[in-house]
């Protein structure tokens, strides 16, 4: 078949759309990747022949099911489950599992295909999965989330493996949750093996796995500001969200010299003109982690800090920012403004938290611009060296950690700047870099594989 025979972009995501309908988010990610691809692979015919994106784009199994629990009060409650098992061509499927009223089979299956080409960047041996349930851990009890972990775990466990789906946490999902599920596991299975990570260190988990998503998504920023000899040193940032990866960010950021101003949660956001330092972090941590508060409480607590309800903090004028909340809380309008205020560069801690919009505004105005998939890879990378870890019963230290995670944000990078150039630009364009690099890790495999 002609090259020029195949079926054109706008005929592939309409293709998309039609046999994924009601599902917005994952054309959404879909369509991002493939405006890049089909650039790439027009004059490459296997990839064509094969058609490798349009079999990357359909996941291998969606798996949903029933999770029933009971609340304190003693009232049956029903929720939806899901694992979405993308594509597994060069590792176990690998991804988190998310807990949140928005989850939808959508949702999840955007972040499963985005977790493909993430893992396939990180250079280490995972394919690309995502998991969740409609489940609102906020307000509940510790004895009713643990019961709906237990309860999602007595579907899934049927599912998952250490060589065949290894979950961790993502929105909703943090150490508390990976424990009751990785608890239950074992009892229903009487097998102690690296199924989940994010575990706690006393069982298997690794070192600055926490730490790792906010970290690397600050790693990536410096080095995309190295490429201007630029840094991070007395510049103000913007974050938003108020979770693991916005406060780990903020953490970093700390390190680095820069100054943070804002985070948020779903209900506003909190402006400090005087910075959210390492101890004001530190008091956040504690209101999520352990009183499992809400950001607005920092105002009354800090002096000189507001909150301001209902409003994401794309409006504050910044240096430097971070999205590190929820798909889409970025569009094209707060790019805009964001660029109008002479922001110079963006690192996505989330997945997806710029709309399409807002990703070609960014490119327009060839400020430093990094999509999740890569930036937000650190968090998955340390994930996989704790199934390293466990697979041969041992705990690396934490020096050691650190520098592989440095190494392979600096790696990331590198891929994306050897695959990002873009006729006419003087920047990179970290979007079509990420998206091919990963592309072609994953492509070559299924190539070797033949039509399966
Ligand atoms: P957390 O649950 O720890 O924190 C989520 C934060 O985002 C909270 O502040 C939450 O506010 C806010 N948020 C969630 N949903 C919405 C919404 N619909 N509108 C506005 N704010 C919202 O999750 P993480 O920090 O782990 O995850 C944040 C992002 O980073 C997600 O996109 C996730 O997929 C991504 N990510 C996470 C990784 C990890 O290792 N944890 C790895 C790579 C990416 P509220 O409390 O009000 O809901
Ligand atoms: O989106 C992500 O990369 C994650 N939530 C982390 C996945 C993982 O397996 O550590």
């Amino acid at each position: 078949m002609a090259v020029s025979d195949h079926v054109d972009l706008g005929g592939f995501i309409e293709g998309v759309r039609r046999r994924n309908p009601g599902q917005p988010e994952f054309a959404q990610a879909v369509q991002e990747v493939a405006e890049d691809i089909f650039d790439f692979i027009q004059d490459k015919e296997q990839y064509h022949r094969y058609q490798i994106l349009r079999r990357i784009a359909e996941p291998d199994r969606v798996i949903s099911f029933r999770v029933c629990w009971e609340d304190d009060k003693g009232n049956i409650r029903v929720q939806r489950g899901w694992r979405v098992q993308n594509n597994n061509s060069i590792g176990p499927y690998k991804g988190g599992i998310r807990f949140h009223p928005s989850v939808t089979e959508s949702v999840l299956k955007f972040l499963a295909f985005e977790q493909t080409f993430k893992n396939a960047l990180t250079g280490l041996p995972m394919g690309g999965g995502k998991g969740g349930a409609n489940f609102n851990p906020k307000g509940k009890s510790d004895n009713e989330v643990m019961r709906f972990c237990q309860s999602f775990m007595n579907e899934l466990y049927r599912y998952i493996g250490a060589d065949i789906d290894v979950p961790a946490g993502d929105i909703g999902v943090g150490g508390r949750e990976i424990g009751y599920m990785f608890g239950q596991y074992k009892r229903l299975t009487n097998e102690f093996t690296g199924v989940l990570t994010g575990k706690g260190l006393e069982y298997g988990g690794s070192l600055i796995r926490t730490e790792a998503t906010g970290y690397g998504a600050v790693y990536f920023l410096r080095n995309m500001l190295a490429t201007q000899k630029n840094s991070i040193e007395g510049k103000t940032v913007v974050i938003s969200g108020s979770g693991n990866v916005a406060t780990h960010a903020a953490e970093k950021i700390n390190q680095l010299g820069g100054k943070v101003l804002t985070l948020s949660d779903s209900e506003g956001f909190i402006h400090d003109p005087a910075g959210i330092d390492q101890e004001k972090v530190n008091w956040i941590k504690d209101l999520k982690n352990k009183r499992r508060g809400r950001i607005s409480e920092y105002a009354k607590e800090f002096k000189g800090s507001e909150f301001v309800a209902g409003k994401t903090p794309w409006g504050v004028v910044c240096d430097l920012a971070l999205p590190c909340a929820t798909q889409n809380e970025l569009t094209g309008d707060d790019a805009r403004t964001l660029v109008k205020n002479g922001c110079i560069a963006v690192s996505e801690g989330a997945n997806m938290p710029t709309t399409l919009e807002g990703v070609h505004v960014f490119k327009d105005a060839q400020i430093l611009f990094a999509p999740g998939k890569a930036a937000n890879a650190g968090g998955v990378s340390v994930s996989g060296l704790e199934m390293s870890q466990n697979s041969a019963r041992i705990s690396w230290k934490e020096e050691e950690l650190q520098r592989l995670l440095e190494d392979i944000m600096a790696g990331i990078h590198a891929s994306c700047v050897e695959y990002g150039g873009r006729a006419g630009s003087k920047v990179t364009d970290y979007v079509r870099g990420a998206n091919i690099a990963g592309f072609k890790k994953v492509a070559d495999a299924m190539l070797a594989f033949g039509v399966v």
